[in-house]
């Protein structure tokens, strides 16, 4: 078997057990399974150059190779080009697109700064699988630099329309640089189409129905390989008593109330205003439902650096308090919101004792959280999942309530459908969606990947 060499901007913490972050939770669970290297960005910022070797770490199966970025880096690279320009890009929030040169330039930089260091610790036969929209450049970088190993790359997020794509400049070169790998991974059959509507519309190729593109002499693989979570795991957590969880869902049990439950990074793309606006809007159409339902919202904060982050904060904290201050009873408070991470094992049992799980991102590459809340359902009295259309999750789970989240009457009127679902009808969408997740599961997600990767002699015999 080849070493595998993962490639991310940030190597999770693989001693901690809470994680948020689907690429670290997804990626942690896979390569512990198989084993092998894992290098990325250690999360600390230097004042000035230093170009170190990675610093090597092992952590049982898996040796991690981290490298620290300048401050220039972080601004430019990180907070720049990949999350002011490309994330919101990605997720066809043009509107949030903040654009500068010196971003891209910093975006090239630091993909040349990870070719470095990637080609000081490469054996011949390894095989390399890159991740995410951070680096779509480091193939071309790598091979630059003599590199001849198979590379693949996987995008976590959505891969947005040509025209979409178009308003970023440089999008021609950014294509380019993503057929220079020879597998591109996507969360989704529509992410794929529109790769396929770029390469056609813009560069003259055509993609086969296998997802095969020819470019001059070369082949590229263009495929979709949905994402999935490491279920066992998760079914095992759901189930293990957690006495915290338990006491408050007895107390809620006496009490005749529901919960529907929301968890997230907070992110503009996750839907989270108008989650919190359907819940009030389903209070006020049906107000039967007043002090037998409570909204739990978990929100994890991320890039604060970032402007639109900071407003999609407070702008919560004014809706939930609005919310509270407009129902609330001395003895029912209608929202929760939690500001922070959650174990995961504590995660998995809030799982298991809500009867909603409301997903409702605007736009999604998968959204492992729709995942995680079917795995952590008791098969006797499952709660019911609310799905956004728009999270990729929702080409897979059919048998959740999908609704559009741009429509909070549509939201309210599911969630009122959702906590009135006869058992039987429960039960029978819990065991599809349980046979989906299991279908696709995180070995499964890694295991096809790798073949396709390794499959076929690489085009860039030295
Ligand atoms: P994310 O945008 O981070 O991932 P998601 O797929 O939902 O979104 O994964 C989040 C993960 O972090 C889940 O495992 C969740 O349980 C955990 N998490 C989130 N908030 C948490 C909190 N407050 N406390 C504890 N845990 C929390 C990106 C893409 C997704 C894609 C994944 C994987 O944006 O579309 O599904 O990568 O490819």
């Amino acid at each position: 078997m080849n070493r595998l060499v993962v490639v991310s901007n940030r190597v999770a913490d693989l001693t901690r057990t809470a994680q948020s972050g689907g690429l670290a939770v997804g990626l942690a669970d896979s390569l512990r399974q198989r084993g092998g290297v894992w290098m990325g960005w250690d999360g600390q910022t230097l004042k000035y150059e230093d170009q170190p070797e990675p610093r090597i770490r092992k952590i049982g199966t898996v040796t991690q190779a981290t490298i620290p970025l300048t401050e220039q880096d972080y601004s430019e690279y990180y907070l720049g080009f990949a999350n002011s320009v490309l994330w919101p890009l990605f997720h066809y929030r043009l509107d949030l697109v903040e654009y500068k040169t010196v971003f891209l330039d910093g975006y090239r930089r630091v993909n040349a700064k990870f070719a470095d260091a990637l080609t000081s610790i490469l054996q011949q036969d390894d095989i390399i699988w890159i991740h995410d929209y951070h680096l779509i450049p480091l193939a071309a970088e790598l091979r630059q630099r003599g590199c001849t190993q198979r590379i693949g790359f996987f995008l976590h997020i959505p891969f947005p329309p040509p025209e979409i794509l178009a308003a970023v400049p440089r999008h021609r070169w950014l294509v380019e640089c993503l057929l220079e790998f020879d597998v591109i991974g996507f969360q989704t059959h529509t992410d794929q189409g529109n790769l396929q509507h770029y390469v056609e519309d813009h560069l003259g190729c055509r993609m086969e129905a296998d997802g095969r593109i020819k470019i001059g002499k070369r082949e590229v693989i263009a495929g979709c390989y949905p994402i999935g979570i490491d279920v066992d795991s998760f079914v095992e957590m759901a189930e293990r008593p957690n006495d915290e969880v338990s006491i408050e869902t007895q107390r809620r049990e006496i009490l005749g109330r529901k919960q529907i439950i929301g968890v997230d990074r907070l992110d503009y793309t996750k839907g989270l205003p108008d989650r919190l606006r359907a819940f009030a809007r389903l209070l006020e159409l049906y107000p039967e439902m007043r002090k037998t339902v409570a909204l739990m919202q978990i929100a994890t904060p991320t890039r604060e650096e970032v402007g639109a982050y900071v407003e999609i904060r407070t702008e919560l904290e004014a809706l939930s308090g609005a919310i509270n201050g407009r129902f609330a009873d001395f003895n029912w408070t209608p929202v929760r919101y939690i500001h922070g991470i959650v174990p995961r094992d504590a995660l998995a049992a809030l799982f298991r004792a809500s009867q909603v799980g409301f997903v409702t991102p605007l736009r999604d590459g998968m959204n492992l959280v729709a995942k995680e809340y079917v795995a952590a359902q008791s098969s006797e009295n499952p709660g019911v999942l609310v799905l956004s259309k728009f999270a990729g999750a929702a080409e897979e789970l059919h048998e959740a309530l999908i609704v559009n989240p741009y429509d909070v009457d549509d939201m309210a009127r599911n969630l009122c459908h959702a906590l009135t679902m006869p058992l039987e009808e429960r039960k029978e969408r819990q065991k599809a969606l349980f046979a989906r997740i299991c279908k696709h599961d995180a070995k499964d997600w890694l295991n096809a990947f790798i073949a396709a990767l390794e499959k076929g002699e690489t085009k860039y015999a030295a």
